[in-house]
């Protein structure tokens, strides 16, 4: 049976939870639509979070890959059309590091940007489909989703597995995320987390609608 790796991050910054790690461990080990999902949860810290993820990539040998992560302000889930070779961070990841105008990938080689192979329009029909609103970002931001993002498609087309559907999902704040808000900061926007999850569960579908 063809295998999903499913990524989600660790809690970071200020937040209690991350809704993404929280959506991947409820599909941990489901089979969706003749299609294994296999999760896992990543450090919010580059160096290790890539590692992470090039170890995940060669033992599971995925047929598609999903990487997920919080957007935390924003409101609906979207898509990830780009990944840049660039970290600048605005707040420190979880080993306390900033990263100003560095390069997410030091090789020679390593190219300005990937974009995303996920079937992008298909898995926002899905969600309309399923009454979920959503749309595609142009990005990823300079932080640690994007990093892992651009390595996730470096790794792939470095193995000569380029025709692996793979890319990013960010998912809002969920209630948990919201509350713990204080009150002399900006309001966060939130989804309940059992919507972020559906939200996961139909792009994962999605890709096993094409896989399979
Ligand atoms: N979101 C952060 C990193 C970890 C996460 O869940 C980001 O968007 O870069």
């Amino acid at each position: 049976m063809p295998t999903l790796l499913l990524t989600g991050f660790e809690p970071f910054h200020t937040h209690p939870v991350n809704p993404s790690a929280e959506a991947v461990g409820t599909l941990d080990g489901l089979e969706v639509g003749g299609l294994r999902v296999q999760s896992a949860l990543l450090p919010v810290e580059p160096h290790a979070a890539a590692h992470t993820l090039r170890g995940l990539l060669a033992t599971h040998q995925p047929d598609a890959v999903l990487l997920t992560g919080l957007a935390a302000g924003r409101p609906q889930v979207t898509l990830e059309r780009v990944a840049v070779n660039v970290m600048d961070f605005a707040i420190p990841d979880n080993a306390g590091q900033i990263y100003r105008d560095a390069p997410a990938c030091t090789d020679a080689s390593a190219p300005a940007a990937f974009l995303s192979t996920l079937p992008l329009r298909p898995i926002l029909a899905a969600w309309r489909e399923a009454g979920i609103p959503g749309h595609i970002s142009n990005t990823a931001g300079l932080y640690v989703c994007n990093v892992v993002m651009y390595h996730a498609l470096h790794a792939l087309a470095a193995s000569g597995r380029a025709g692996v559907p793979c890319g990013f999902l960010h998912v809002p704040a969920n209630a948990e995320v919201a509350l713990a808000v204080p009150e002399d900061r900006p309001a966060l926007p939130y989804l309940p987390q059992p919507e972020i999850t559906r939200a996961v569960r139909v792009a994962v579908e999605v890709l096993a609608g094409r896989l399979n």
